[in-house]
C-alpha cells in the first residue's frame, strides 16, 4: 500500500472535527458494526470496561462518552472483525512475514489459536493448549531458573499480574522486567528517595483546585487525551499552565472538546498553555535549576524588602531535609550555564518562576520527556524540590503527577511485578505459600537485554508487549534473540516479536480486556490501577475473537502447573476460574493497600490505595521529604554538545500509534500525512548542515563504541524545534539507541536525547 505523503503545518486544535473524522475512518477499516461502536458507551464507566489505551484517571462522574479518539481507536483495534487463523500461517513462512511492516502484521487482526513454530517448514502450526503448556514447562524446568525472564507489558490486570509474579518467584527468580523499566522507572527510583512513595500524589480533583500547572515532557493530545478535559477546565478558570517541551504540541496549545456539540459547531478552542518554553532535549534539569534559582533570588529580594516570602520556610523546617545543600548547589550554578544547558533565557525562566511563586497551590505533571534521559531520575527529583520549596506536596491542588503509560503499568508494580526483591512482601508470601521467595535482585529490561546478548538468558516469556521492537539496540538484539532456547508470547495481535523468535517459539493468544471472560465461576471481571493510584473494576462486553482464546490468568495458571512442583496452598485452577479468589489473595498479601478489595472494586472513580506522601507522611529513612541534590548540570554528557554535527534525537509517538502498534501513517497534530519516516528539524540546522527541506537523509549513531547504527530514508521536515534537537518516531528510530545509553540510576533507555549524525542519503 503506497500512501500519498503530504506535510503541512496543522493549525487546528487538538480534539475537534479532525478527531471525529480520524475515529470514523478507523471504525470502518476494522469493520466494526454499530454494536461495536455502541461498545464505546461502556468505556471507563464504573460498571464498564477500563480503556486498554492509557492509564489516565477515570472520573467518578464520567461523561456520557468517557473516551477519547485514541481510546476509541484502541477499542476498535481490540474488537476488530479481522482474524489471524491457522490458515494465515499456512500461507506465509515466518521468514516472509519478517519482511512485513509492523503495521501490516497487526492489521491482520486478532490471533485465534495457540501456535508453535515449526523449523522444518518455517511456519507456525496449530498446537493444543495442553501440549503448549507441557513443552513450555519442560523447557523451563530444564533451565537454570535465573536464565528465564518473565516480561510484562503493563496491560494485564492486577489478577493476572499477581499470579505471574508469583509464578516467576516460585520458579526461582525475580527476573520480572516490565514496560515501566522503559518508561516511569525513573519515577519509581526518584520519588521514594524524595517523598517516600513510588507513585504520584495528585488526584483528578486536584486539577479543580490547583492555581498553577507546570507541565513537562508529556503530550496529552496524543497520549492521554482525556487529560485535556481537566486541563481545559483549569485553563478556563484562568489557571496558568506553563509547558516545557521542545516541540510545540497542539494538545498543549489549544483544544476543542469533540464531545461538546456547541464547541464543535462554533469551532471554539480553549488555549491550554499560558507560557510555552521550548526547552532543549534533556535541558529540563537546567530549566528546573533556573526556576529554583529565580525563586530563591526573588525570595531573598522579598525578604529584604519586607515583602511576602516565596519560599515556605515553615514547611521546609517541619517536613524536609537537605534544603541548604540543594540551595547551595542552585546558587553555585550560573545563569550562563542554566541558559546554555536548557536553551531557555533567564528572562523566560524568571517569568515562569514568578507565576509559580504567586500561585497558592501548584502541581508538577510530567511524562517521557523527563524520564527517558540519562539524568531522568535527578530531573524528577529536582522537579520535586521545586514543589517542596513552596510546600506544594500534600495539600489540595498541589502535588507531583507522573503520567503513566500502559493502562495497568502502575498496578503491575503494586502487586509484585518487579525485579527488586525489597519491593516484595517476602514474609507474607512465605507465610501464605510456604516457600522462600528469591532474595537476589532480578533482571530489569536493560539487564535482560544484556543477558540475551551475552547468552546468559535462555528463555523469555512475555505477558503481552512487543519487547524486541520496544527496546534499544534493535540490530544486535534481533540477532541475539534468535539464539534464545525458548520464546513464549502471550498476545492478542501478531507483531515483530512473533516473527523474530527463539529455537522453540510459541504464540499464546489471549482474551482482551473488552471481551467477555466466562469461567466456571461465572463471568469474570478484572481490576487495574490508574495513574493516580485509584483501582477500578473492569468487565468485558464483546464476544471473544475466537472460541480457542484463554484468559491471561488461565494461561499463567497453565504455565505454572506445567512448570512448578505442586503446592498444596495454591490452587491455580481455582484462581483462574474465579478471580475474586485472586483478589482475596492480593488482599492477604497487601492488606493495607487492598482492604476489602472485592467489595470496593466497583466504587465510581475507583478506590485509592494509601499514598502516605499525599497526606504528608514521608516514608523515607529520616521520616522527612528530601531535597535531593544532583551532581550538578555538568554530569549530563548529552547536554554538552561539543560537536556541532552531533544532534540530539528525540524519539516519540505520533497521534496514530499505541507504542509499537501503528494505527496509521498520519500524525495529524504535526501536519504529517502518509509517512512515519520523517525527521523534524530546525530550519537553521537544515541550512547549517547543507540540507534541504524534504530531502532524504540517513541517521547514524554518534556513539564511539565500535557498533555501527544506521537507519536510512528519513524525509527532512522543517519544524519549530530548538537548534541541535531533532525528532523522529519510535520504534523506527530504536536501532540508533545504544543499550548503554540509559538513565544512570533507573536504567530507563534514554530515548529522548540520542546522539546521532545526519548523512545525506
Ligand atoms: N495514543 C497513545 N497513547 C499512549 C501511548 C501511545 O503510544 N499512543 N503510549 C502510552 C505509554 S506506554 C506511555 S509511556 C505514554 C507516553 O506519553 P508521553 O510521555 O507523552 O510520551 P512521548 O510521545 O514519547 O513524548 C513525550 C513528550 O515529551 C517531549 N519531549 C521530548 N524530549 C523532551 C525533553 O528533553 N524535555 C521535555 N520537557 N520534553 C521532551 C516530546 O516532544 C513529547 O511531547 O503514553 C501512553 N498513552
Ligand atoms: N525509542 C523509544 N523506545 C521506546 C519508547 C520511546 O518513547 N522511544 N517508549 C518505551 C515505553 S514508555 C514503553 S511502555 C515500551 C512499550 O513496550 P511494550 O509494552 O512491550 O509494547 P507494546 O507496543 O505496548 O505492545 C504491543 C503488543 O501487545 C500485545 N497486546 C495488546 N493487548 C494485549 C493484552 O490485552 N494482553 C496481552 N497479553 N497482549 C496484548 C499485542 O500483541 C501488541 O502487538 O516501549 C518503550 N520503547
Ligand atoms: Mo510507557
Amino acid at each position: 500500500m503506497a500512501e500519498r505523503v503530504t506535510i503541512k503545518p496543522y493549525t487546528g486544535p487538538a480534539g475537534g472535527w479532525g478527531s471525529a473524522r480520524s475515529l470514523t475512518e478507523i471504525l470502518l477499516r476494522e469493520q466494526i458494526p454499530l454494536s461495536g461502536a455502541a461498545m464505546l458507551m461502556h468505556q471507563n464507566k464504573a460498571d464498564g470496561f477500563m480503556c486498554v489505551s492509557c492509564a489516565w484517571a477515570k472520573p467518578d462522574k464520567p461523561a456520557v462518552f468517557e473516551y477519547c479518539e485514541n481510546g476509541a481507536k484502541a477499542t476498535a483495534w481490540e474488537v476488530t472483525r479481522k482474524r489471524v487463523t491457522a490458515d494465515f500461517f499456512a500461507r506465509h513462512t515466518v521468514t516472509e512475514l519478517e519482511g512485513w511492516r509492523d503495521y501490516d502484521l497487526e492489521e491482520e487482526g486478532r490471533l485465534t489459536e495457540p501456535m508453535r513454530w515449526d523449523a522444518a517448514s518455517d511456519r507456525y502450526l496449530p498446537v493444543s493448549w495442553q501440549t503448549a503448556f507441557d513443552e513450555i514447562g519442560a523447557e523451563l524446568k530444564a533451565l537454570d531458573p535465573t536464565s528465564a525472564v518473565f516480561y510484562a507489558s503493563g496491560r494485564a490486570s492486577l489478577e493476572a499480574s499477581y499470579m505471574y509474579g508469583l509464578l516467576a518467584r516460585l520458579h526461582g527468580s525475580n527476573n520480572l522486567p516490565d514496560s515501566s523499566n522503559m518508561c516511569h522507572e525513573s519515577t519509581s527510583v526518584a520519588l521514594p528517595e524524595s517523598i517516600g512513595s513510588p507513585v504520584g500524589t495528585v488526584l483528578l480533583k486536584d486539577f479543580e483546585q490547583t492555581d498553577c500547572i507546570l507541565f513537562f515532557g508529556q503530550n496529552p493530545g496524543s497520549n492521554a487525551p482525556r487529560m485535556l478535559h481537566p486541563l481545559q477546565e483549569a485553563s478556563r478558570r484562568g489557571v496558568p499552565i506553563i509547558t516545557f517541551n521542545p516541540f510545540r504540541e497542539r494538545g498543549l496549545e489549544s483544544f476543542t472538546n469533540p464531545q461538546a456539540p456547541l464547541e464543535m459547531l462554533t469551532r471554539s478552542e480553549t488555549r491550554i498553555s499560558s507560557q510555552y518554553l521550548q526547552v532543549k532535549a534533556g535541558g529540563d534539569l537546567g530549566a528546573l535549576y533556573g526556576l529554583c534559582k529565580a525563586l530563591l533570588e526573588a525570595d531573598e529580594a522579598a525578604r529584604r524588602d519586607d515583602g511576602a516570602p516565596l519560599v515556605d520556610a515553615a514547611f521546609i523546617a517541619e517536613h524536609t531535609r537537605g534544603f541548604e545543600a540543594f540551595a547551595a548547589s542552585v546558587r553555585g550554578t550560573s545563569w550562563d550555564e542554566i541558559e546554555r544547558r536548557s536553551g531557555l533565557t533567564r528572562t523566560a525562566l524568571a517569568q515562569a518562576a514568578r507565576t509559580y511563586g504567586r500561585a497558592r497551590s501548584a502541581m508538577g505533571v510530567y511524562g517521557m520527556g523527563l524520564t527517558q534521559h540519562r539524568m531522568g531520575v535527578e530531573t524528577v527529583q529536582v522537579l520535586v524540590n521545586l514543589l517542596l520549596l513552596r510546600g506544594n506536596i500534600g495539600r489540595p491542588g498541589a502535588g507531583i503527577c507522573p503520567v503513566r503509560g500502559h493502562s495497568n503499568v502502575q498496578g503491575q508494580r503494586t502487586v509484585g511485578i518487579t525485579e527488586k526483591p525489597e519491593l516484595v512482601p517476602s514474609d507474607k508470601l512465605k507465610a501464605l505459600y510456604g516457600f522462600e521467595p528469591p532474595q537476589e535482585k532480578g533482571l530489569n529490561t536493560v539487564e535482560a537485554c544484556e543477558g540475551i546478548l551475552d547468552g546468559s538468558v535462555r528463555a523469555f516469556v512475555a505477558l503481552g508487549g512487543n519487547f524486541i521492537r520496544a527496546v534499544p539496540e534493535t540490530v544486535l538484539m534481533e540477532a541475539a534473540w534468535r539464539k534464545l532456547r525458548l520464546t513464549v508470547q502471550v498476545s492478542t495481535k501478531l507483531n515483530r516479536n512473533h516473527v523474530i523468535h527463539g529455537e522453540i517459539a510459541y504464540i499464546l493468544p489471549c482474551l482482551g480486556r473488552i471481551e467477555i471472560d466466562a469461567q466456571p465461576g461465572g463471568r469474570q471481571a478484572v481490576t487495574m490501577e490508574d495513574s493516580t493510584a485509584c483501582i477500578h473494576g473492569s468487565k468485558g462486553y464483546a464476544e471473544p475473537a475466537s472460541r480457542h482464546l484463554l484468559s491471561e490468568p488461565r494461561i499463567v495458571a497453565g504455565i505454572a502447573k506445567a512448570t512448578l512442583a505442586p503446592n498444596p496452598r495454591i490452587d491455580w485452577d481455582r484462581w483462574a476460574g474465579d478471580y475474586a479468589s485472586v483478589r482475596d489473595a492480593i488482599e492477604a498479601t497487601y492488606p493495607s493497600e487492598f482492604k476489602d478489595f472485592n467489595a470496593r472494586m466497583w466504587q465510581p472513580g475507583g478506590f485509592r490505595r494509601p499514598i502516605p506522601a499525599a497526606g504528608r507522611v514521608w516514608r523515607t529513612p529520616s521520616g522527612k521529604a528530601h531535597f535531593v541534590t544532583p551532581r550538578g548540570l555538568s554530569a549530563d554528557p548529552d547536554t554538552e554538545q561539543a560537536d556541532p554535527e552531533v544532534m540530539r534525537l528525540i524519539t516519540m509517538r505520533s497521534n496514530d500509534q499505541f507504542n509499537t502498534t501503528i494505527y496509521g501513517y498520519d500524525d495529524r497534530f504535526r501536519g504529517v500525512k502518509g509517512t512515519r519516516m520523517v525527521l523534524f528539524m530546525n530550519r537553521r540546522d537544515i541550512e547549517r548542515l547543507g540540507l534541504r527541506d524534504a530531502q532524504t537523509v540517513d541517521l547514524v549513531g554518534a556513539a564511539d563504541d565500535g557498533v555501527e547504527r544506521r537507519v536510512a530514508g528519513f524525509r527532512v521536515v522543517a519544524y519549530d524545534v530548538p537548534e541541535g534537537c531533532i525528532g523522529g518516531y519510535y520504534p523506527e528510530c530504536n536501532p540508533l539507541i545504544p543499550l548503554w545509553h540509559h538513565a544512570e540510576r533507573s536504567k530507563v533507555p534514554a530515548a529522548k536525547s540520542v546522539p546521532v549524525r545526519i548523512r545525506a542519503g
